[in-house]
């Protein structure tokens, strides 16, 4: 059941924006980072894998990792929550749509204009020069998230391909984060929808939201400590408590 209030937030908003985290694509089968038990950081450590220093000491353990993600995301398919979101976006005239994920649902459920703060996991780059580098087609064969795999290399020069995810202690690309930054200043109504809320700056998208006045709504189905911030929170599984606020409005 859903509370009036976000509804009649949602309804009167002129500018609503949306920050998403790996909680939305968990009804898509894909592992969220902290849960306990199957989060990727529980079962793999974030500083040998998600980090520059991780990628440079063991290029292939790093790069079969992300293969596998890869090959996980691309099998994967976008859930109600994802499908939910693009309806809004329908339905309301400006809504701001950024992601911390790197997986392509938001995409593929039909979104326009979504922000990656974190980079995408289909377009790896060249560490030399950071040009966009095309994987070939199909979906690679993976069996385990452990399995080294060679990172391809650019013909001309030779340069290694990276992942092009945003690891810690790496920058945000920079249009993403400035137009994140913006949305927040601007929107009447910011919901965090399946975010611990623990990784920065992205997670200073809420308080900005919230210092400049607008309403915030959490969505999750676990407490982050996050409630007593929040305008409202919504306790529940993104893919079911989405739809049922869009069949509201
Ligand atoms: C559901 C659900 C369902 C489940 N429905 N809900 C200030 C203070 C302290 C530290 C820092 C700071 N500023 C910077 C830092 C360092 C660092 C940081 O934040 N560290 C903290 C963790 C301590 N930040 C950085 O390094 C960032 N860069 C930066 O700040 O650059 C400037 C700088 C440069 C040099 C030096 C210092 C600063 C970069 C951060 C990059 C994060 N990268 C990752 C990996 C991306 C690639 C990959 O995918 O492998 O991004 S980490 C990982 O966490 C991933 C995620 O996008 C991100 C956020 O996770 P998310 O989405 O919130 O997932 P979970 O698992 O945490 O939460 C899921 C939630 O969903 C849970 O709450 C569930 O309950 C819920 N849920 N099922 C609804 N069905």
């Amino acid at each position: 059941m859903i509370p009036e209030g976000p509804i009649g937030a949602l309804r009167a908003a002129g500018h609503v924006m949306l920050l998403t985290g790996a909680g939305i694509s968990a009804e898509s089968g894909l592992a969220t980072f902290r849960a306990p038990l199957t989060g990727l950081w529980e079962n793999f450590n974030p500083m040998d894998f998600a980090t520059l220093h991780a990628f440079e000491s063991d290029p292939a353990l790093v790069w079969g990792w992300y293969e596998w993600r890869r090959m996980r995301v691309m099998q994967a398919e976008p859930n109600d929550g994802h499908l939910a979101i693009t309806a809004l976006q329908r339905k309301l005239n400006g809504l701001s749509l950024i992601t911390q994920n790197v997986d392509d649902l938001h995409e593929r459920a039909g979104s326009h204009f979504v922000r990656h703060l974190h980079g995408t996991i289909q377009q790896p780059r060249c560490m030399a020069c950071g040009k966009a580098h095309t994987l070939p087609p199909g979906i690679p064969v993976e069996p385990d998230g452990g399995r080294k795999v060679e990172p391809p290399r650019r013909r001309d020069c030779g340069s290694l391909i990276r992942p092009g995810v945003v690891w810690f202690g790496e920058s945000l690309p920079r249009k993403e984060w400035e137009a994140a930054e913006q949305a927040a200043r601007q929107c009447d109504v910011f919901f965090c929808i399946g975010t611990s809320g623990v990784v920065e700056p992205a997670a200073s998208l809420l308080r900005l939201a919230s210092a400049r006045g607008a309403i915030t709504v959490q969505i999750n189905t676990e407490d982050t400590g996050l409630e007593d911030r929040v305008t409202y929170n919504l306790r529940g599984p993104a893919a079911v408590v989405l739809p049922e606020l869009v069949r509201h409005l």
